[in-house]
């Protein structure tokens, strides 16, 4: 199985560069989301696209009278906002949303739940309304899920993230309010999965109507997602029109030497072991607190790894960098020492020419490589005839679930809980 894995990147590139040529042109920002700090979410129900070709009831949040969508909008603050939400509610169960991580939170309407206010089950054509009110004190990637039988509801789609910026930096290019945090690209990495079973159940009992008593401790979840979606559709553009429910993608991209921040939410019931191929992350935060020794000194206790454990309800902060150390070769195609140093170029290997010499023109290979080369370097001419599959001109690395039975779909490999990073070459446009 690792050995087929491993030769994935090959035909997923493929993919891939497809479906970014076909989306050249259209920008997206590096995480979609709404910005505060007042909110108007609709609790609906919707159905959302598996990879595998099928289609589940599920429940979410809606951007005010907006498509239902998995997971829930992303609410994007900044810090020291005082943040409101206002919670309506079109199913027929009294729902919630709980903010781990944020204090203070005052509820006003709705009525009394076991761990917060609810807005009531819709009555007729009334909604059930609550609404949250709370200040947004310490910047970082936060959850929000319904605070209501959350075994059931979170289950059924009632999550998103919150990202809460630090107001004193440089927001769109600090995570916190400390330079070690700095970063080029950030995308988010929202970590959940589904049982169909408990989805076919909750449908038949709200079509028959009468209680919902749905027995979800029988519980087998055979569909992982990243950002609501089942790769391969993690690849494609956000926002494609044939996945309504699902807006977000999970397509992280860069260029040689630059930081990017891995905003990590794992929003389900089991570990997701999220496993970088291409480099070590560099872990800087945990829950929305930076890990420091002292407040304020920086992440002094940030950990290096190339799997992020992912605990169920923890969200982290980590920088993932490729620099092309320990290549062997020019990663920037300089072909002389003499050339100036890209930014955060591997010095040792400045200067160094791949290590294989490139063939003919006329025989070069055809297909995801850009210009015909498994190796980055500068643009140059395609195969006689051949047109270019990979837009991007892009290096792949998959990043994946090290549980590896996550990354199907219904039994079906590839797919489930998996995507691509993509190295692009120095000076192209990444939006
Ligand atoms: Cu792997």
């Amino acid at each position: 199985m690792n050995k087929l894995l491993h030769q994935l990147p090959q035909l997923l590139g493929m993919a891939t560069s497809l479906l970014l040529l076909s989306v050249a042109n259209v920008a997206w920002a590096a995480i979609d989301g709404i910005s505060g700090p007042v909110f108007n979410l609709t609790a609906k129900a919707d159905y959302i696209s598996t990879a595998d070709g099928g289609s589940l009831y599920a429940w979410g949040y809606a951007n005010g009278n907006g498509t239902m969508q998995y997971p829930g909008p992303t609410m994007i603050v900044n810090q020291g906002d005082t943040v409101t939400i206002n919670l309506s509610n079109e199913l027929p169960v009294p729902v919630s949303i709980v903010l781990p991580g944020q204090q203070g939170i005052v509820s006003s309407g709705g009525g009394a739940g076991i761990m917060t206010q609810e807005a009531a089950a819709m009555a007729g054509s009334v909604p059930g309304t609550v609404s949250y009110t709370f200040t947004a004190t310490q910047p970082g990637t936060y959850l929000y899920h319904s605070g209501t039988q959350p075994s059931l509801q979170v289950e059924m789609g009632l999550l998103g993230a919150l990202i809460v910026r630090p107001s004193a930096t440089d927001p769109l290019h600090q995570a916190y309010g400390h330079a070690a945090t700095n970063f080029d690209h950030e995308y988010l990495f929202l970590l959940t999965e589904m049982d169909p079973a408990i989805h076919d159940q909750v449908l038949a009992k709200v079509t028959a109507g009468g209680a919902l008593n749905v027995d979800t401790s029988a519980y087998h979840p055979v569909l992982w997602f990243m950002n609501g979606r089942n790769a391969p559709d993690t690849l494609l553009a956000a926002n494609v029109p044939w996945l309504p429910t699902q807006p977000y993608n999970c397509l992280p991209r860069m260029h040689p030497g630059e930081k990017l921040l891995m905003r990590v939410v794992n929003a389900g019931r089991d570990l997701h072991p999220l496993h970088t191929h291409g480099n070590n992350f560099t872990l800087l935060a945990r829950d929305g607190r930076l890990l420091e020794s002292v407040p304020g000194i920086g992440p002094d206790l940030a950990t290096s790894d190339f799997t992020l454990r992912s605990v169920p309800g923890e969200t982290y902060d980590a920088i993932f960098e490729w620099t092309g150390k320990n290549l062997g070769w020019d990663i920037y195609g300089h072909t002389s020492a003499n050339d100036p140093l890209a930014p955060n170029e591997y010095a040792p290997d400045h200067g160094k020419p791949i290590p294989v010499v490139l063939p003919n023109l006329q025989d070069v290979s055809f297909g995801a490589h850009y210009s015909g080369s498994p190796y980055l370097g500068s643009f140059g001419a395609l195969p006689p005839g051949g047109t270019m599959l990979n837009g991007a001109g892009g290096y792949f690395h998959m990043w994946h679930s090290h549980n590896e039975l996550e990354i199907v779909n219904n039994d079906i490999f590839p797919g489930g809980m998996m995507t691509m990073l993509i190295i692009e070459p120095a000076g192209t446009p990444i939006p």
